[in-house]
């Protein structure tokens, strides 16, 4: 891999100024030709993924693309492929996807980009190997042309390092996750642990905690570590679907602020939780602009350009201290 090509393909974006990349693209010229992008999410309604949207609804208006989103009411690769199959039946030339699942997505897609010969690009999770490397030669995942997305292990040490300093360096934290199967949350989990190990001798990692996204679980599991560890000091949530039902089941116990919490995503409700004291570290991806990216770098794969294969999105890190700054605002996940 040439030396540009790995400096493309690891070109970290953090912090991206969308408007600043809007001003490149200049408007469709009246002959541009008319291309069709379909993003998927893996659930339609998630605040994380409607962000994603509205960055590639404002990339496709840049370059005067039709977008069409398409995603499942919840989260199930069963009806991601009824999503996938519904989507397809439009003809786009392009699909951004997020796989609901990294291995039982392989052949879905496999058929879209090798039998319908659609260029595919995943956004926010991948399908195959860890770590995501697409267009290397070999595989049978190996069809998706880029994989735009935060590198989730350095999400989850970057969680690890604000909830080690927030518990002053030592105590029994533990992970609440949510679904196995989805590839960027186990990479949270994984990027946390072994920050903690490397870094924080004197954090003790508790067995991970499944929710589901079921605030009714998490509380229950949250109630269950406070009987198994008393003076437990702190939570990583690795999205919001982890974090709710454990903040409330915080405040039930009243141990709200005592317990400190981590979470991934600046979805509004998390940003209200940190400003009431119930989450102490927000580690707010950046989805508008991996579907501005992923958006652009379809717009470009259908009118002849090559692209890189892996884009980093980035984070910023939002505590009480910054998230009042206007700086912020633009990466809290607003719809
Ligand atoms: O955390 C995001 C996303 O990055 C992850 O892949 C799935 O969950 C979210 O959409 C939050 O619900």
């Amino acid at each position: 891999m040439t030396l540009r090509r790995r400096a493309l393909t690891q070109f970290t974006i953090s912090g991206l100024a969308m408007s600043g990349l809007a001003a490149l693209a200049t408007p469709a010229r009246a002959d541009a030709p008319r291309v069709t992008i379909a993003l998927v999410p893996i659930y339609g309604t998630d605040p994380f993924y409607t962000t994603m949207n509205r960055g590639a609804r404002a990339a496709a208006q840049a370059v005067g693309a039709t977008l069409l989103y398409q995603g499942p009411t919840e989260p199930s690769p069963v009806q991601q492929v009824q999503a996938l199959n519904a989507v397809m039946a439009r003809k786009p030339d392009v699909l951004l996807v997020a796989p609901a699942d990294r291995t039982l997505m392989v052949a879905p897609l496999r058929k879209v980009a090798l039998d319908l010969g659609v260029p595919v690009i995943c956004v926010d999770t991948y399908i195959g190997a860890t770590p995501a490397t697409y267009q290397t030669g070999g595989g049978e995942a190996d069809f998706p042309l880029c994989y735009i997305a935060s590198d989730d292990a350095a999400g989850g040490a970057l969680a690890a390092r604000g909830l080690a300093n927030a518990i002053e360096g030592a105590g029994q934290v533990y992970v609440s996750a949510t679904w196995p199967t989805v590839a960027t949350l186990g990479r949270r989990e994984e990027g946390f642990r072994a920050e903690m190990a490397r870094s924080f001798p004197n954090v003790t990692v508790l067995p991970t905690q499944y929710t589901g996204m079921d605030p009714a679980k998490a509380a229950i599991q949250l109630h269950a570590m406070l009987q198994q560890a008393p003076n437990l000091a702190g939570v990583f949530c690795v999205n919001p679907g982890a974090a709710v039902g454990t903040f409330n089941a915080l405040k039930e116990a009243g141990r709200s602020g005592m317990v400190k919490l981590a979470v991934i995503d600046a979805t509004e409700q998390m940003v209200g939780a940190l400003k009431s004291g119930q989450v102490d570290l927000i580690v707010s991806q950046h989805p508008a602009e991996m579907g501005w990216l992923g958006t652009m770098l379809g717009y470009g794969v259908a009118t002849g350009q090559s692209i890189p294969t892996r884009i980093d999105t980035g984070f910023t890190l939002m505590d009480r201290k910054n998230i009042d700054d206007p700086g912020m605002k633009r990466f809290i996940y607003a719809r």
